[in-house]
């Protein structure tokens, strides 16, 4: 079974990439699988990936700082029979070659034979590190969000349709540093399996520096910053239950989506991502709001014009929402966003939970431990 490590900041476009990936390696008769990983409990991405691909979820922590759970559910995964698994790293989970890739790579008895580790980037943000302009995070955000691209020997430049000039983004060794010398850079529309085709083909080539080079980078990530990166993000995890007998839920959902992307722009003092998974008891919809998209957006918009499948009596709204501003704060403001909407609908916030994640620990690997598949 070969790992694909994949890194990134918070919605660049990890998911959307991994589902097409599966979907891809389906249609060539390849078995594919994914695991997800979050701080919190509650994941859009879990219950997204789900309805297509068999999908495990390391909770509560990152991959590095729940490693040896790692390793449990990719020995369960190749036990399964996959060929492949796609691991998702948490979108502020940094230093992923060291305290990932080297320890897997090390455990010779352990349950994956390869390991390649590609890190995601907004096409957009990317030329925007490279112009030298202002990024959207704080100092200590904008420091992790950089050094997450500094160690992965594959970046995918994603969201490429959505570059307006692709001359802003250098796919050669760059005087910003991104991309570094041993540095491959793709570019890619990750919405559909045609659009990682290439990224798959790489991923595949046990001699291209995705693979050869996985564990390779040491970029010395000082953890003082990055955790005050971490920690200067809240993370809120909700589930709203909308009820409306007489129909009008799906516009009442569409309302709470609305109201939650447009609390977060006014209040947060950058955004990391807010996504939704919309779902009745046969379909879901997911949608999305990223630091480099402008309320209202085309995507959001599209998201919410994909309600229209679902039931309009009884739905359920999954928010993660990452952001930085106070917890507190991004709990009240989804509380008010829940709040009696009118129109026939009932909202009640069935779960919720709203913290800054603690400083990065990475568990030292127990090697004896590895389970072999
Ligand atoms: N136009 C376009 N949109 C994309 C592409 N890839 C992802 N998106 C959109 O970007 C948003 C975020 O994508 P995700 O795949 O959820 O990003 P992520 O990296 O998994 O996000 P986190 O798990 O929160 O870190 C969604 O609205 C996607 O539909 C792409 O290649 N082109
Ligand atoms: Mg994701």
């Amino acid at each position: 079974m070969i790992l694909h490590l994949v890194g990134g900041f918070l919605g660049s476009g990890k998911t959307t990439a991994i589902g097409s990936a599966c979907a891809l390696l389906r249609q060539r008769g390849e078995a594919a699988s994914v695991i997800t990983n979050d701080q919190g409990t509650l994941l859009v991405d879990t219950a997204f990936l789900r309805g297509f691909h068999p999908t495990r979820e390391v909770t509560g922590g990152c991959f590095c700082c729940r490693y040896d759970r790692l390793v449990d559910l990719l020995a369960a995964t190749r036990r399964g029979g996959a060929q492949h698994v796609f691991a998702e790293a948490v979108g502020s989970c940094a230093d992923l070659a060291a305290t990932v890739v080297r320890p897997l790579l090390r455990s010779a008895a352990g349950p994956v034979e390869r390991v390649s580790f590609t890190a995601m980037v907004d096409a957009r943000l990317l030329a925007r590190l490279q112009a030298g302009e202002p990024l959207p995070w704080s100092g200590n955000v904008a420091y992790l969000f950089r050094e997450q691209l500094r160690e992965a020997p594959l970046l995918v430049a994603s969201k490429w349709d959505l570059v307006v000039d692709p001359r802003t983004v250098s796919i050669s060794v760059h005087r910003s540093g991104i991309p570094a010398p041993g540095q491959t850079v793709l570019r890619q529309d990750g919405r559909t399996p045609a659009g990682v085709a290439r990224w798959i083909g790489a991923l595949g080539d046990a001699g291209h520096p995705a693979t050869a080079a996985a564990g390779a980078c040491d970029p010395g990530i000082d953890y003082a910053r990055y955790g005050a990166g971490e920690e200067a993000l809240a993370w809120l995890d909700a589930e709203v239950r909308v009820d409306a007998a007489g129909g009008g839920a799906r516009a009442a959902a569409g309302r709470l989506v609305r109201a939650v992307i447009a609390g977060v722009s006014r209040e947060a003092d950058a955004i990391g991502h807010v996504k939704f998974l919309i779902r009745d008891h046969l379909r879901d919809v997911k949608v999305s709001h990223t630091a480099a998209d402008e309320p209202p957006d085309t995507a959001t918009a599209a998201g919410l014009r994909r309600l229209d499948r679902l039931s309009d009596r009884r739905l359920y709204v999954v928010v993660n929402a990452r952001a930085e501003i106070g917890a507190e704060r991004l709990q009240r403001l989804l509380d008010r966003a829940a709040a009696p909407p009118g129109g026939g609908a009932t909202l009640a916030v069935i779960r919720s939970a709203a913290f800054h994640p603690a400083p990065p620990l990475p568990a030292p690997p127990q090697l004896s431990r590895t389970a072999s598949g």
